[in-house]
């Protein structure tokens, strides 16, 4: 049967470069994109693509039965600080569009689920260093307490109704093309920017939070080769550890002063502090990569180097 697959959330920090990647490997009549508005971008510009509510079921049912969609990635979500600030809307949304989805395929209307899961699962109670896949899970936060419960729903709907659904718990993501949406790891993006057009950065989190990130390209080939993995390869069905490198906001900075030397960063917390200081420092992934062969290929030292070269190439 052919892959036909849609994307929810299409236009967000990790779906617009999916659904590049998707369109490069499935070919462009395959892959619908999707988000709540239509912007003016590759993602509505470079293919098929669909406004659609992902707290509208009917809507989503409407667009599987139309182009007889297989798979769903379900993208949208409210990020941790995004939803420190509505709590009750981030609630609804990171919860019921998971429903709709694995309704659809307990109904049989779709083959396979991907739903992100975070490293925001894990709380204050958790040991911080290389965190174990299966550990205490007291989440702090309602983006963590929303992922947790996901988490459980997927399992739950594995185990009783069979459903394929795969998730990833993803730590925080660095990309050069795609802005980010709401998080707490969001200083990882922006320091390289600032790098580039300041020469100097304020960071909202303090010297030493560490914790764990990944280049974009990574996430995504995770992503997509955790769908394409050989369904009894996937043993967890609640949500995999994925790990590619740990950093604090001191040590980006002296990995970017090694291009820029005069670069210089400052420090003023503010509320992301507590949340950034609730979650792991480094993730233990030796589940994914034993189970469906994961294996990251960016550290901080390569990620820095394609940053700029592709921060100044396309954007500066
Ligand atoms: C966030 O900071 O909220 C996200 C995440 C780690 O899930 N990047």
């Amino acid at each position: 049967m052919q892959t036909k697959i849609l994307i929810i959330g299409a236009c967000g920090q990790i779906g617009t470069e999916l659904t590049a990647k998707l369109r490069e490997t499935y070919g462009v009549e395959n892959v619908i994109a999707s988000d709540i508005r239509k912007l003016e971008n590759d993602v509505v510009n470079n293919g098929i693509f669909e406004v659609v509510n992902a707290l509208d079921f009917n809507q989503i049912q409407n667009l599987v039965e139309q182009y007889q969609i297989t798979d769903v990635y379900l993208m949208a979500a409210l990020l941790s600080a995004t939803a420190e600030k509505n709590p009750a809307f981030a609630w609804d949304l990171n919860m019921n569009s998971l429903f709709h989805v694995l309704n659809l395929a307990k109904d049989g209307k779709i083959q396979k689920i991907f739903w992100p899961s975070s490293i925001a699962v894990f709380g204050p109670t958790t040991p911080r260093e290389n965190t174990p896949q299966y550990t205490v899970m007291e989440p702090s936060t309602v983006y963590g307490i929303s992922k947790q419960a996901g988490e459980r729903w997927c399992e739950y709907y594995n185990k009783q109704y069979g459903v394929d659904v795969r998730s990833i718990r993803y730590p925080g993501l660095i990309s050069w093309s795609t802005e980010p949406g709401g998080g707490t790891t969001d200083y990882a993006v922006d320091i390289y920017h600032k790098a580039i057009t300041d020469g100097k950065f304020t960071s909202f989190l303090s010297e030493n939070s560490a914790l764990p990130m990944m280049y974009m390209d990574d996430a995504i080939k995770a992503t997509i080769s955790i769908m394409q993995a050989p369904a009894e390869q996937i043993k967890i069905r609640s949500s995999y550890n994925l790990s590619a490198m740990s950093f604090t906001p001191k040590e980006v900075a002296e990995e970017i002063k090694k291009h820029y030397p005069s670069f210089t960063i400052d420090y003023d917390p503010d509320f992301r502090q507590k949340i950034a200081d609730s979650w792991p420092a480094s993730i233990d992934d030796s589940s994914a990569r034993e189970d469906w062969g994961w294996k990251n290929d960016y550290d901080l030292e390569n990620m820095t180097v394609e940053m700029f070269k592709n921060l100044k190439e396309y954007i500066y």
